[in-house]
């Protein structure tokens, strides 16, 4: 549950536990931190004053709720060490903001003039830079550079004002390495202040990020450079994260940043959709072009829409394979095509408990039931209404309804296909056998293949 005692009343000096406060903002106290641990899409919160907007909805979190004092928004994040479940079966040790990693999402309206309190309670010092943002120098939040650090206990206040609508990002500029490497990040949204400019049905963010937990255990590798092994969209892999609910006919925005260490080719099926927004600024019309993936850089953000006009169940993933995948197994040696039958015997007479895997390529991993250290999610998992998906890490489902209401983001279940919709088996043939000739024709060479990819159906000939 969201605690926001001090946020739906008028009160304007709740003061909370939080150390020496910075700034001109001394006299008018500190507004009381909300926090949750919920790990589900949070209702978006919608503006109670100001200028109306769409607000967006959070993949497994929320919007971090603020509150007015005078003509100041102001909002209190907290930097903090919490437990994120990355998916049922799996808690990490990360940091965070107000009990979560990624922290809350913040939104405002373009003109906004926003004080932003951050308190200390991480056991090393921090700070928050605002990504993308046009802001004076000294709040941009570059540790020794633009400010001094927030030492452990501290509350500083940033303030400015919101110059530009757009899609950015928080995080902090000191120890950057290991801060990032522990889970802290957020989303920024900021709204036009013309409620009908780039106006959206529904409004979906998430971060990419990345750690690397052994099996068994809970705290990221924070050296780690390059062989992450959980790729998480808002710290959560598949088949934890939130799907998509869209009401068909809607104009849906989609905003995904990367703060991993790599790039990630975002691929959604079903739709061909325009990249509408980077942290930037927004793309002009003319200057937008069709498309099914769209690589994120490395700190980057991209947004992109399109129009649900077509229902069904469309995954929505990164392309790089080894992202769809949880830890586990990245090691195992690719045996497809070798018999492994004695191998295993002589093994088992050392290691009564070996087992050999794919000879036929890795798809039985996706429904087998594995011994496996605590705390550790499988390799390959989920379950759709057809059968398993096979997948880990960053995939989830955008889900395109008739008939859902506006603000309904429950998840509606699996898609109820029209009859003679779905791809289905053929009754058995004999398989023909396949002959190849040289194009010369002279040798006679021949080459049968004798066990066809496809067992029991119709078997292609290529
Ligand atoms: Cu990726």
């Amino acid at each position: 549950m969201i605690s926001r005692r001090g946020f739906l009343g008028t009160s304007a000096a709740i003061l909370a536990s939080a150390g020496a406060v910075s700034g001109r903002a001394q006299t008018a106290g500190i507004p009381e931190a909300p926090t949750t641990n919920a790990n589900t899409m949070q209702q978006p919160l919608m503006p109670t004053s100001g200028p109306d907007y769409q607000p967006v909805a959070t993949l497994n979190g929320w919007t971090l709720p603020w509150r007015m004092n005078g003509d100041w928004k102001e909002f209190h994040l907290v930097a903090e060490p919490v437990v994120r479940e990355i998916a049922p079966g799996m808690n990490a040790h990360l940091w965070g903001y107000n009990g979560q990693s990624p922290g809350p999402t913040i939104e405002a309206v373009e003109g906004d003039k926003v004080r932003i309190f951050v308190t200390n309670k991480l056991p090393e010092h921090t700070t928050v830079h605002w990504h993308g943002m046009l802001l004076p120098n000294g709040m941009d939040g570059v540790g020794g550079l633009t400010q001094p650090h927030i030492k452990p206990g501290q509350t500083f206040a940033y303030e400015f004002v919101l110059k530009k609508s757009g899609t950015f990002m928080y995080h902090p500029h000191a120890d950057e390495m290991v801060q990032m490497a522990m889970g802290m990040m957020g989303f920024f949204v900021i709204h036009p202040r013309d409620p009908k400019f780039m106006r959206v049905d529904r409004d979906f963010v998430f971060l990419l990020n990345s750690y690397d937990i052994d099996p068994g255990s809970y705290m990221p590798k924070v050296m780690t450079m390059v062989d992450f092994n959980l790729w998480t969209m808002n710290s959560r892999a598949f088949p934890g994260i939130d799907h998509l609910p869209v009401r068909k006919g809607d104009r849906v925005r989609i905003r995904v940043g990367n703060l991993t260490m790599t790039n990630h080719p975002i691929h959604m099926h079903g739709y061909h959709f325009e990249v509408t927004c980077t942290d930037g600024g927004w793309v002009r019309p003319e200057a937008r072009w069709p498309e099914v993936t769209i690589d994120l850089p490395v700190g980057a953000m991209r947004a992109y829409e399109f129009v649900a006009d077509e229902p069904g169940d469309w995954a929505l993933h990164c392309h790089k394979s080894h992202h769809t995948m949880n830890a586990m197994g990245h090691n195992v040696k690719t045996f497809i095509g070798a018999p492994q039958r004695d191998l295993v015997k002589a093994i088992r007479k050392l290691t009564p408990d070996y087992m050999a895997m794919g000879s036929q390529g890795m798809a039985e991993m996706g429904e087998m039931e594995m011994p496996m250290p605590d705390n550790t999610l499988p390799m390959m998992t989920g379950f759709g209404q057809f059968g398993p998906l096979e997948m880990g890490g960053m995939f989830t489902v955008v889900k395109v309804r008739e008939g859902l209401a506006r603000d309904d983001y429950k998840d509606p279940g699996w898609y109820k296909h029209p009859q003679g919709t779905v791809a289905y088996e053929v009754a058995s043939a004999p398989a023909p056998s396949r002959q190849t000739a040289p194009a010369t024709g002279k040798s006679g060479m021949e080459l049968k293949v004798v066990k066809p990819g496809v067992t029991g159906g119709y078997k292609r000939q290529h």
